[in-house]
């Protein structure tokens, strides 16, 4: 499967014209408590959906505001974020991004994967054993190996208040053994920040497949380490707890979040 990375990479650039349009933004919709869809999240997915098929037409396509029922993960799919960290743009937070993984059907993995942050221009991405980069420089996660030195992002389910006991006791027991925590919005921009080494880790109980899939092969590939809670390996195409580190603070942290459940 040939990609071209430089005409996916303009396509996702080319975001900002809908992003950046205050008309697009005031469509408000909500889809359940604390969860919302704006026009932008569809028309930036609508562009990269017809965007994409025009030039690899036999490649699927995942999408958080679509159906994805009808999905064979033994062909190659798109899995898409249109907008992660909704939320924080309908609150002009200014930390948001577009995610988009690419998963390989034949090798069953995640090859390709680009985070675009449109406030900041930078863009993240990696390819298979090709390393990772930030608007084309390498990045490495951080060489912290304590956790008691690291800052770690927390993420809080803020779509399933019924965890919320479970993530706040998660969270205190992280701050009482980290250097501090963190709480951004934007998974995709989480799993950036640690493979670029600017946090050391993050964890999150509940993600959906375009939240983690691009940032998944980013942070692989930038020497980092990202499993489910249990430790277990995550491919990117299912619902899944994610423990996200440099590797070095990998088993502190799933110390923390086995004794805090
Ligand atoms: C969000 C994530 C965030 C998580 C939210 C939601 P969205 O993505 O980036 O970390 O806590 O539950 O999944 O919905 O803004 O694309």
């Amino acid at each position: 499967m040939k990609i071209d990375f430089s005409k996916i990479e303009s396509i996702i650039r080319q975001t900002d014209s809908i992003i950046f349009n205050p008309e697009f933004l005031q469509q408000v919709t909500v889809k359940g408590p604390s969860d919302y869809v704006t026009l932008v999240d569809k028309m930036v997915q609508e562009y990269l959906y017809h965007s994409f098929r025009e030039l690899y037409p036999d490649i699927e396509f995942m999408g958080e505001e679509k159906d994805n029922s009808d999905l064979n993960f033994n062909n190659n799919v798109w899995i898409i974020d249109p907008i992660d960290g909704t939320a924080n743009l309908i609150h002009d937070c200014r930390f948001s991004a577009v995610s988009v993984g690419l998963w390989n059907g034949d090798r069953q993995k995640i090859d390709l994967g680009l985070i675009y942050q449109p406030f900041s221009k930078e863009l993240f991405h990696a390819e298979d054993g090709k390393g990772a980069y930030l608007n084309g420089t390498p990045i490495k996660v951080s060489d912290r190996h304590l956790l008691k030195d690291s800052i770690i992002s927390a993420g809080t389910t803020p779509y399933h208040k019924e965890y919320a006991a479970e993530v706040l006791n998660v969270s205190t027991n992280m701050l009482l053994n980290c250097s501090d925590i963190r709480r951004t919005g934007s998974a995709a921009l989480d799993l950036a920040y640690v493979a670029c080494g600017r946090i050391d880790g993050y964890f999150e109980k509940l993600l959906s497949p375009w939240d983690y899939a691009a940032g998944l092969l980013i942070l692989q590939e930038a020497g980092g380490c990202i499993t489910d809670y249990s430790g277990n390996p995550v491919s990117g195409t299912r619902v899944s707890s994610v423990c996200c580190s440099n590797k070095l603070i990998h088993e502190q942290m799933l110390h923390i979040i086995h004794d805090s459940m």
